[in-house]
């Protein structure tokens, strides 16, 4: 339905404050309690199993400024394409007035190395199961598709972000001792990132999904399908990791 007919409906909108609440109820669904990364956070994972979630997983990272630079190419509000820029900028890296910052996908690309795949094993994404590339897929999708109000309110799920890059940094030291912990800097930077990210999404999201109570349901709506991109990468890492115990490795 369009935003004019959303805008249009005449139910009671929920106060900022409630509205907000049950954005942030919904991390419940949030991947942090996938059984792929409980079994994480405590220390079960082989080290084969997690040089399989980070090389998935650099599929999403090298997705975010594709799908970040879709929603600048849909926006037509300078001071809120200023803002987002900053996302690409934060993974692509940048050499702007003699600051140079590597960025956050080459630091997935060390902390590859750190759990001892070679930087080839994880740029040529040989190991990316197809159900994960089809998750990828449909967040980027999603971002090019639909209105860029919407792909703003679909990063939301950064409102718990802190909380697993977190657990990272304090689990992984202890748990799998034989990771440099050098590779674990790109969850130091996601910390502040995350946090000044959230900032500005969530102000937007309440301004502007807060004009209809219909608007205010389709931004949940929203939240839900990608948290369920998240829960189901996760789904796709865990299976490809259950279809190699019962294979066996490849020869
Ligand atoms: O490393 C992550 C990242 O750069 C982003 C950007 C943001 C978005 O635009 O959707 N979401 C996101 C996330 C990153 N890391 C995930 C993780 O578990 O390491 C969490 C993920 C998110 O919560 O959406």
């Amino acid at each position: 339905m369009t935003h004019e007919a959303l805008l249009s409906d005449a139910g009671k909108r929920w106060s900022a404050d409630e509205f907000e609440a049950r954005l942030r109820d919904k991390g419940t669904s949030y991947h942090i309690h996938h059984p792929f990364h409980v079994m994480m956070a405590e220390g079960r994972l082989t080290q084969k199993q997690m040089q399989g979630w980070v090389a998935n997983r650099f599929y999403y990272q090298i997705a975010i400024p594709v799908k970040d630079a879709a929603i600048l190419s849909n926006c037509p509000d300078r001071e809120i394409r200023r803002e987002w820029i900053l996302r690409i900028l934060d993974h692509d890296g940048f050499e702007i007035g003699g600051v140079n910052d590597a960025g956050g996908i080459e630091a997935w690309i060390r902390l590859g190395e750190a759990v001892g795949l070679t930087r080839d094993d994880v740029t040529s994404l040989r190991h990316l199961a197809p159900a994960a590339r089809f998750a990828v897929d449909a967040y980027v999708n999603f971002a090019r598709r639909q209105p860029w109000q919407e792909a703003i309110a679909s990063s939301l799920t950064e409102l718990f972000a802190p909380h697993i890059h977190q657990q990272r940094i304090e689990t992984w030291p202890q748990k799998y001792p034989w990771v440099n912990s050098e590779g674990l800097q790109y969850f130091r930077n996601r910390l502040t990132q995350a946090r000044r990210d959230v900032q500005h999404g969530l102000k937007f999201t309440l301004d502007y999904f807060s004009q209809s109570r219909a608007l205010q349901e389709r931004a949940l709506e929203i939240l839900q399908f990608k948290l369920d991109v998240l829960w189901a990468l996760a789904d796709a890492i865990m299976l490809q990791q259950c279809e190699i115990e019962i294979r066996g490795p490849k020869s």
